[in-house]
């Protein structure tokens, strides 16, 4: 199954209320994520450079590129849109990471 790898940058201070307002996803992001393809979606902090790492596999590529098109990410990313960087449209900024290894 294909597994997509993104960077992404929270602002400091930002982890807990960063956990917190993961641990109470819409359940209709989540709907929308499992309806994309997602199976499998977990993010990494790394405290020293606070970058947040993203590893998601899915199943179908193309669900997934029109997912920030719909009015439900958008509203995630506009509510996020305080604790991490992101764009002037409120989507995080994400940078692609390259596959160097895998034990499947
Ligand atoms: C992250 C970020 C990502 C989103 C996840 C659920 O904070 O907004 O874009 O896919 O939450």
């Amino acid at each position: 199954m294909p597994t997509r790898a993104f960077r992404m940058t929270l602002y400091p201070g930002c982890a807990e209320e960063y956990r917190r307002r993961h641990d109470a996803i819409w359940p209709e992001l989540v709907a929308a994520l499992r309806d994309a393809g997602v199976e499998d979606y977990r993010i990494f902090l790394d405290e020293e450079s606070l970058a947040l790492f993203a590893v998601m596999t899915h199943r179908d590529e193309h669900a997934l590129e029109r997912l920030p098109e719909l009015p439900v990410m958008q509203r995630w990313w506009s509510m996020m849109a305080d604790l991490m960087v992101t764009r002037n449209d409120s989507a995080p900024v994400e940078v692609e990471l390259v596959p160097m290894f895998s034990l499947a």
